[in-house]
Parts: C-alpha cells; structure tokens; sequence
C-alpha cells in the first residue's frame, strides 16, 4: 500500500505556545512528506510492496535500512501528530492508563521524569517511547527512525526528539521541549486508544 502524507489532525497554530505553526509547517509539510515520497520510491518492487506499513516497518528493519529509516519515520509520524493535542499534557490520565502507569512505571511522576529522561539522553536524532512489552508499560529510546515495534513491543506513545521538532521554538533546549510536551501536549485518550489495542 503506497504511503500517504495524513492532515494533521488540528490547525497549525493550535498548539502554540508549545509547538509553534512554523515548526508545524515544517515538521509535517517538508519533513513527514519527505518520508512519504522515499518511502513510496523505495518501496517500488520490494517484496513489501502491497503490505501494510507495520508489516514493511518490521520486515526491511535490518534488511533495507533506505525503505525502513523513511517507513519508520512515516509510522512514527503518523502517530505523532495523533499524541498531541490542544490543551493536553499534564497528570489527568484515564483510570486504566493511570492505573497501569502506577503498577509498571512507580505512578506519573516517575514516569514523567524517566520520560523526560530518555528524550533528554537519546543521543543525536531518534525517540523517546512509552511502549507496551511483554504485557507491561516500559520507557526507551531509539535512534533515528526505529520504534519498538523492531525491539518485540507496541508504542503506546512517542516524541519526536530530531532537531527539527523543537529547535525552532526551543533552540537547543531539549528538555524544555520534552517538559512541554509532557505537561501541556500529550493526548492521553489517543495514547490510552494505542493501548487498548497493545494490551
Ligand atoms: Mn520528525
């Protein structure tokens, strides 16, 4: 199935002040479509071709790292846009998140810190991720376009920690940006949607 560029699901100055429309225009516009066009180029006569981007994300991990950087960055994409949202972040997640993050992550304030943690040592381009493995929640990172669909688990939540995510409204303050992200972004209904679909 060829790769299609999806709209982002909000305007592109409706998470400002956090993530401005700029970097939006950017960061969705040229970046993620620049993932689309490669991906659909190098998937042309692959034995992925006709597969879903999940399956072509797990099989050319290893085997094509061209059509896997840019599939993977396409799946990460997709999702990211969806994690964020107008008025999100903060300490307010559905019970049965909440009660998972208590059991597996030692409650929300361990697992802000840690979040924000991997982000922040994730060294150069890549992720950070909430994931859901082996039944339970885990925090890691990746780096560029890997996720841990490669690693045997399910992202239930990711943040793009590339420069050219926050370098325009945050310079080279990263953890500001992660910290924004976590406290005044996240959709946690999107992320507990993943979940239900992981656990
Ligand atoms: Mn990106």
């Amino acid at each position: 199935m060829a790769f299609e560029l999806p709209p982002l699901p909000y305007a592109y100055d409706s998470l400002q002040p956090y993530m401005s429309a700029e970097t939006l225009e950017y960061h969705h516009d040229k970046h993620h479509q620049a993932y689309v066009t490669n991906g659909n180029n190098l998937l042309k006569g692959t034995e992925w071709e006709g597969k879903s981007l999940e399956e072509i994300v797990k099989g050319s991990y290893g085997k094509n790292a061209g059509l896997f950087n840019n599939a993977g960055q396409h799946y990460n994409h997709i999702h990211f846009w969806k994690w964020m949202k107008k008025g999100g972040g903060g300490n307010k997640l559905p019970g049965k998140l909440q009660a998972a993050v208590d059991a597996d992550l030692g409650g929300y304030d361990k697992f802000r810190a840690d979040f924000i943690a991997a982000g922040t040592t994730q060294f150069g381009s890549g992720w950070a991720w909430l994931a859901v493995k082996d039944g339970k929640l885990a925090i890691t990172k990746t780096p560029n376009g890997e996720n841990p669909l490669v690693h045997g688990g399910s992202p239930i939540l990711g943040v793009d920690v590339w420069e050219h995510s926050y370098y325009i409204d945050y310079r080279n303050a990263r953890p500001k940006y992660l910290e924004a992200f976590v406290d005044s972004l996240i959709d946690w209904d999107y992320v507990l949607e993943m979940y239900e679909k992981a656990a």
